[in-house]
């Protein structure tokens, strides 16, 4: 058994983004490129002694990827890696792994809502001891060593199969493999009224939950389907495969439509949900009624008290700057603090660890809690659970109260994708430019009120992070806000947040793109987004 020093050299583009490092597998699987980022990390965040987390959302390539990820491991000094069964592990499951296991960090491999398969997407993630997102001030010496690489270490030999639990050594080091699902399924079972939940199902509430062939089929069946009683089938796509079954693993009205369509139809279950490739997303639907990321985060901010983990009521909440202000009423009825971050669940890690939020959220379908330092599909849909079981009202009625109560946040996110990179990044930057100029001006009959780029200072170490998207708040209540997406892997996304209140005795049954249509035009008009891209309309619109 040896190690290898296998000469190499930088390889372009290795720069993580919001969520660690997403490349096509067609990159990814370049020789000397996988291995050159594993390098680079350990090189910068070190190895030798630590114990690390691995596991992904078994997409495409993740099999070949781990056997690489482990010989290097063990040839770079790592002593233990605690692996997930047949290399799997939800993001959440694994963020839990590494806080109840003491661990240094752990290596997630995924794309998360990215499609799989030899010409999707594939990722690598990088999360630290606290069980979070490294830090940009770790990404970016990574980064630093990836372009400074000139050789990486591995073992000679083959790595185990991993589909038998217990303990195989690899050189030096233990890999021990442990069941993906228990300890996670335990944590929920503790954070739950679980009998309130297991009631609710025996009485003969429906619900479907689409696993969308990716990581959460085996925790969802355990959980809703073994633990809280509901029937069989409940789970749907519950197995996970490698290319998701051709889809688009992503929980939101356009990629998960055979759920959406289901529960506007006359055969609704009384609930649908649904998470994303690794687990961290999720959708919330009810009968004929869907809730927006922005709605769930107040919602769940509103009602926690009445889940036993969060009885004690919650310190703060915490949400990206581009999701609706929902949450900060929320809040303020509350009487705690609210935070407005940038994009990324890393920025919420700091508030977390002290203590300043109990709840976060974000409107890329995001939410979770300080039980774990990621995001939690499968945690917001058993929250919504407890709530339902606890309220005994219906999703829709759930909605009507809350807005009646806080006033409604329409909203929408408009996509354009696959935009060259240069002309996004042009129209981003002129837009920029113009900033200073727009406030007092009127775009499509709304007067612009403020326009900036977000920065942000963290409360608690003081960084700062400049040029987070831009904010255009007009005179009559509307925010846009503009932002190049982080996670693609073909060309820019443009992404466009819109967002218009109706307070609590607003009329809050209207269309939301009708409602947020003048908005929209406002916006084009400022960024002149189909003048410069050709494009009349979104490609997706959430
Ligand atoms: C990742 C991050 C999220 C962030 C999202 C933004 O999500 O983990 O915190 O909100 O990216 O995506 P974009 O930059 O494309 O708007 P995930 O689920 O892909 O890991």
């Amino acid at each position: 058994m040896q190690v290898q020093a296998v000469s190499t050299t930088p390889i372009d583009g290795q720069k993580p983004g919001t969520s660690g490092l997403r490349k096509k597998v067609t990159e990814f699987s370049t020789p000397g490129y996988l291995e050159n980022y594993v390098q680079a990390i350990f090189d910068a965040w070190g190895a030798e002694g630590k114990t690390l987390v691995l596991g992904g959302d078994g997409r495409f390539f993740n099999k070949a990827a781990m056997a690489t990820v482990l010989r290097m491991a063990a040839a770079n000094g790592v002593t233990r890696m605690i692996v997930g069964r047949d290399g799997l592990l939800s993001t959440p499951a694994a963020s839990h792994l590494i806080r109840t296991r003491q661990a240094d960090g752990g290596l997630i491999l995924s794309a998360s809502h990215n499609p799989g398969g030899p010409d999707g997407d594939f990722g690598l993630k990088l999360n630290v001891a606290s069980g979070g997102p490294a830090p940009e001030a770790v990404t970016d010496a990574i980064f630093a060593a990836s372009g400074a690489i000139s050789r990486y270490l591995i073992l000679d030999n083959d790595a185990p199969a991993l589909d038998t639990l217990g303990e195989a050594p690899l050189g030096d080091m233990i890999i021990e493999m442990v069941d993906p699902v228990s300890d996670y399924a335990d944590l929920m079972e503790q954070l739950f009224d679980f009998d309130a939940i297991r009631a609710l199902f025996a009485n003969g509430f429906t619900m479907c939950f689409d696993a969308m062939h990716a990581v959460t089929g085996p925790y969802a069946i355990e959980i809703l389907e073994r633990r809280l009683g509901a029937a069989r089938g409940t789970v749907v796509n519950g197995v996970p495969s490698e290319d998701f079954n051709g889809g688009h693993p992503d929980p939101n009205p356009v990629w998960a439509h055979v759920l959406f369509d289901l529960m506007m139809g006359s055969e609704a279950p009384d609930f649908g949900a649904a998470s994303d490739g690794d687990g961290d997303r999720n959708m919330i639907l009810g009968r004929g009624a869907y809730v927006t990321p922005s709605d769930s985060l107040a919602v769940l901010v509103a009602n926690a008290q009445l889940a036993p983990g969060y009885a004690g009521g919650i310190s703060g909440v915490a949400r990206s700057m581009p999701t609706s202000a929902a949450a900060d009423r929320v809040a303020r009825a509350l009487g705690i603090e609210a935070f407005q971050t940038p994009t990324g669940w890393k920025f919420f890690g700091n508030l977390l660890d002290h203590g300043r939020i109990t709840i976060c959220g974000e409107e890329s379908a995001g939410t979770g809690s300080d039980h774990v330092r990621e995001k939690d599909g499968l945690w917001a849909v058993l929250l919504w659970l407890n709530i339902l079981a606890r309220r005994g009202q219906s999703v829709a009625e759930i909605m009507v109260d809350h807005w009646a109560r806080f006033g409604r946040d329409y909203y929408s996110r408009h996509d354009y994708e696959a935009l060259p990179k240069p002309e996004a990044e042009a129209l981003v930057a002129d837009l920029r430019a113009t900033l200073p100029g727009l406030s007092g001006r009127t775009f499509a009959g709304l007067g612009v009120s403020n326009a900036e780029d977000f920065a942000y200072l963290d409360p608690i170490d003081g960084s700062t992070s400049a040029r987070q998207g831009i904010i255009l708040q007009f005179t009559t209540g509307e925010r846009a806000v503009l932002r190049l997406s982080g996670t693609g892997t073909e060309g820019a996304t443009l992404r466009v947040y819109l967002e218009r209140f109706e307070g609590p005795e607003g009329n809050h049954g209207l269309d939301t793109q009708e409602v947020l249509a003048p908005l929209a035009r406002a916006v084009d008009q400022i960024a002149g987004i189909a003048t410069r891209t050709g494009r009349t309309a979104p490609d997706v619109m959430t």
